[in-house]
């Protein structure tokens, strides 16, 4: 892209979009990689040839690829002992998920162990992704297989270069898709691969076909294209062999997921007293005992705990019934508890499992985390989904623009300076402590009279003259932040109960007194001093924690970005749509980037390095004794090079310069070595 030489808009597009007829699905723009969706299966691009040859080859050296980014932060690890980390980002449906395991395979086939039998830590780190992606993906009407979590992979390697352990940190599974979905979406594939499971499991479970379950058949879709449900169920079973799930724990495993559908089918019809409720048929019985019986807890228990609430007052014990609305919202909140627990079992046991190498100086980390999200209606979780973006943003923006400038600064060279969107004024109004929006939400949560109204009121008194934050004009909850990618509108009504983090305490006591070991310790008992109003524990306020830990990680690694593009939203191959992908590109900093290496000076070498290397061009040069400095200028202005710049320690080339260079000197190279062949038969 940097070697266009009208650099604008349409340039890059046109560039993109022919490289994409041809399956060229990757594109350099100075550091960054682009990769366009091939909505194909393109296998000779991926496999152990294509491996072998990126294996050790320069950046640049061979056809733009993601194995070539791999190689480079491979090498980059190896030869300067440091840390380094792949982030890759995009849309939903872009192809992140699909990119992060191309680059896990690359770095195991790297730093694995060749000829090593069983179960080697890359493999069972290869494997983990089939493992998380049963539980933390779901068809969704972007992507028949979206990641509804974040996930960062470290993996380690030792002084050798090999892979020694592997950390997976998840951020913010998706809870709600548990009990609710719309058409034609699904829910988290592990449901329909249990329904798919040989008719010992089914019968076991008590299962049957997807449509007769009420959290599947929200949504008319059960099947994915291409996907053989009963296939994946059974290759789920084995990737959680590989990845050290024991046979009883996965038995527990899918008892619970086959729990949570028959809670969902459990419902309630009005009771005798005003505001109760009871169990509605014998059908629902019939759920409500085998939820029980498969979570090893008493049915009575189970009945009470759904429907009842339990209020301890100084003076005595108060037991109040719930109506079958609050009963059925008290069945979903049990429904998503368990699975989101269940959820970070499996990856705590997993990386439990893989292991970690203590020892490791060296790290690989891959992040393949949400893109930017704007929909008609926007909640909470595309808030914190959007918070992460504009993190990795300004991670972006201080690594490729201000490092760049700062750098040309401390050389002391022109330049002129290139605009940049910086973006910490929206960061100030999300996450400032105190008074940014997740503080004020924590206390709105925290304040038992607060409603979604007295929460949107107190934002806009606090934020009527921050320039990122809009009031939109005809509603009295939504509110409007300007992202860096665009304007997102959030309707602020369930923003203080998604934020909440409590189990009731009724739920928690009966997982607790489970008979089954695995179910009880998915409900550690809570510590002893936390009264009813410490219990509140805030999603918001954790997820941001969560962040600064990963950026804090991310800080001391070298980055490298790869940009995933989505190139239609029919996920179809061969489609180019330019406004869609301008879009993208634009969201994602990708042309400024370009922007700023072009007028820049993409390569630079120290003064020494560079008379080392091109020496050779000037042998009177180096011969007369010079300073440095004056000696490299001598040079480039001997071979005619214009527009390149003189730092205080580096030489800094314009684009497509050191090529120039580099083959001035492979020319007089060659040349002396024709000489002293010639020589040499001359003598003989
Ligand atoms: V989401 O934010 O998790 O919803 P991703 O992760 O960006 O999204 P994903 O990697 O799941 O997207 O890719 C979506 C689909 O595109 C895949 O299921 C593949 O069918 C397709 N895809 C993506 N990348 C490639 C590729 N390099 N080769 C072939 C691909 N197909
Ligand atoms: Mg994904």
């Amino acid at each position: 892209m940097t070697k266009l030489s009208y650099l604008h808009e349409p340039g890059v597009l046109e560039n993109l979009a022919m490289r994409y007829q041809l399956n060229e699905i990757y594109t350099y723009t100075g550091n960054i990689l682009i990769a366009v969706n091939p909505f194909q299966r393109l296998p000779h691009l991926y496999d152990t040839h294509m491996m072998e040859q990126y294996k050790g080859a320069a950046l640049g050296e061979l056809s733009p690829h993601v194995f070539a980014v791999g190689d480079a932060a491979y090498r980059a690890m190896i030869n300067d002992g440091k840390s380094n980390s792949i982030l890759v980002s995009g849309e939903s449906g872009a192809g992140k998920t699909e990119t992060t395991k191309m680059l896990m395979r690359y770095l195991a086939y790297l730093g694995g162990r060749s000829g090593v039998e069983g179960r080697t830590v890359e493999q069972q780190v290869l494997e983990s992704n089939p493992v998380l992606e049963a539980f933390g993906n779901a068809k969704t009407v972007r992507n028949n297989n979206s990641s509804r979590f974040g996930k960062f992979v470290e993996i380690q390697f030792n002084k050798n270069g090999r892979i020694s352990g592997a950390a997976i940190k998840t951020y913010l599974l998706e809870r709600s898709r548990v009990c609710q979905i719309s058409n034609p979406e699904r829910n988290y594939h592990c449901f329909y691969l249990l329904c798919a499971a040989p008719p010992e499991d089914i019968e076991k479970y008590k299962l049957g076909s997807p449509k007769t379950f009420h959290y599947l058949n929200q949504s008319n879709c059960y099947e994915l294209d291409g996907v053989n449900d009963a296939h994946e169920y059974l290759a789920t079973r084995r990737a959680m062999d590989i990845v050290g799930i024991s046979e009883q724990e996965q038995e527990a495993i899918f008892r619970v997921v086959a729990a949570i559908l028959h809670l969902g089918n459990i419902s309630f019809a009005k009771g005798e007293e005003i505001d109760s409720s009871v169990i509605k048929d014998e059908k629902s019985r019939f759920h409500l005992n085998t939820a029980a019986e498969l979570l090893r807890c008493d049915a009575q228990s189970l009945e009470d705990a759904l429907i009842k609430r339990v209020m301890v007052t100084p003076e005595e014990v108060i037991t109040r019934t719930l109506d079958p609305l609050n009963a059925v919202g008290s069945r979903d909140a049990l429904a998503k508890t368990l699975y989101s627990r269940l959820f970070d079992w499996i990856v705590e046991k997993i990386n439990i499992s893989i292991g970690q190498d203590p020892t490791s100086k060296s790290i690989i980390g891959v992040l393949d985390i949400y893109g930017f999200e704007s929909f008609k209606a926007n909640s909470f979780e595309q808030f914190c989904i959007n918070f992460t973006n504009e993190k990795l943003q300004q991670h972006f923006n201080q690594h490729v623009f201000k490092m760049e400038q700062e750098e040309y600064s401390r050389e002391q060279i022109n330049w002129s300076y290139i605009e940049f969107i910086d973006n910490q004024d929206v960061l100030d109004l999300i996450e400032k402590k105190p008074g940014g929006i997740i503080a004020l939400l924590d206390e709105a949560c925290m304040f038992p009279k607060s409603t979604h109204d007295t929460f949107a009121q107190k934002l806009y008194q606090t934020f009527k003259n921050h320039k990122c934050f809009i009031k939109p004009k005809l509603s009295r909850t939504d509110f409007t932040i300007m992202h860096y990618a665009g304007e997102v509108n959030y309707q602020a009504n369930l923003f203080l109960d998604k934020n909440k983090d409590y189990v009731v305490a009724e739920h928690q006591a009966l997982m607790t007194a489970s008979k089954c070991v695995f179910v009880s310790a998915l409900f550690p008992p809570l510590p002893e001093d936390s009264s009813k109003s410490s219990k509140f524990s805030s999603i918001g306020s954790r997820f941001k924690m969560q962040l600064q830990s990963l950026m804090e990680i991310l800080s001391v690694t070298e980055p490298h970005y790869i940009r995933c593009v989505k190139p239609n939203n029919d996920l179809k191959p061969a489609i180019f749509e330019n406004l869609n992908v301008i879009q993208q590109l634009r969201c994602g900093g990708v042309l400024e980037a370009v922007r700023i290496s072009c007028a820049g000076y993409p390569t630079r070498r120290t003064f020494y390095e560079f008379l080392n290397r091109f020496g050779v061009l000037a042998p009177e040069v180096l011969e007369g004794n010079y300073d440095d400095k004056v000696a490299c200028q001598m040079i480039l202005d001997k071979k005619g090079l214009k527009g390149y710049q003189i730092g205080r320690t580096k030489v800094f080339l314009r684009a497509g310069q050191m090529a120039e260079l580099d083959a001035r000197r492979a020319e007089v190279l060659g040349n002396a070595a024709k000489t002293i062949q010639r020589r040499i038969r001359t003598f003989i």
